[in-house]
């Protein structure tokens, strides 16, 4: 049926007496359905992403700049889980950072806990890698950086084109040497 409604065409379908009917009137029994099981996984959009060894400072970092309230302790994975924090502007502009467990070489052999949460630090912009500079940390700082840039490019190669900036923590600590920086 077409009915016309002001300068419009409105098309209404009817049932009556057409194919589609007698179709439901000769239902036949459907057969089995199909399910799918899905996995979704929900990635954090951030600008920068905290990228460094456990213990580094990244929360004590993040707490910083933002109003994040993130667990700060002095031993090794203190954060289990990814936390965010918004660096807001006056004139409205926001920067979010979001903080993952720390890294450890072979992460991408599933060593430590960071490499779970690398997607988010892969959708990020940018990142920042935070370098221990103390002598408290074994390794050295170009070898923290060069490592953590290797378990980057092993977990995804397009860590390659992101921007970065080094950020030195823990440089106050009485020992750290000038050599080290
Ligand atoms: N002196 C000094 N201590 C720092 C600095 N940054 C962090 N710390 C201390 O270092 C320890 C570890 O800091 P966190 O911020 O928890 O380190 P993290 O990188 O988040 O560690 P994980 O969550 O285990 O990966 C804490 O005791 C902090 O107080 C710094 O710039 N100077
Ligand atoms: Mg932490």
């Amino acid at each position: 049926m077409v009915q016309r409604v002001k300068n419009s065409f409105s098309i209404l379908k009817t049932q009556l007496g057409n194919k589609d009917s007698r179709e439901i009137k000769e239902r036949k029994p459907g057969s089995e359905g199909s399910s799918i099981h899905v996995k979704l996984e929900v990635r954090m959009l951030a600008d920068i992403g905290l990228i460094g060894f456990p213990n580094a400072g990244k929360s004590t970092f993040i707490s910083s700049v933002t109003r994040s309230k993130p667990k700060i302790a002095s031993y090794e994975f203190t954060t289990i889980n990814p936390n965010l924090g918004q660096i807001k502007f006056v004139d409205d502009r926001n920067i979010t950072l979001v903080d993952i467990p720390g890294l450890v070489e072979d992460s991408s052999k599933n060593k430590g806990l960071g490499h779970q949460f690398l997607s988010h630090c892969l959708k990020a912009k940018s990142l920042a890698y935070l370098i221990d500079m103390s002598m408290d940390q074994k390794i050295a700082p170009w070898d923290q950086y060069r490592i953590l840039k290797n378990e980057l490019l092993l977990f995804s190669p397009s860590f390659a084109e992101k921007k970065y900036l080094i950020v030195g923590t823990k440089s106050d600590l009485a020992g750290t040497e000038n050599s080290r920086l």
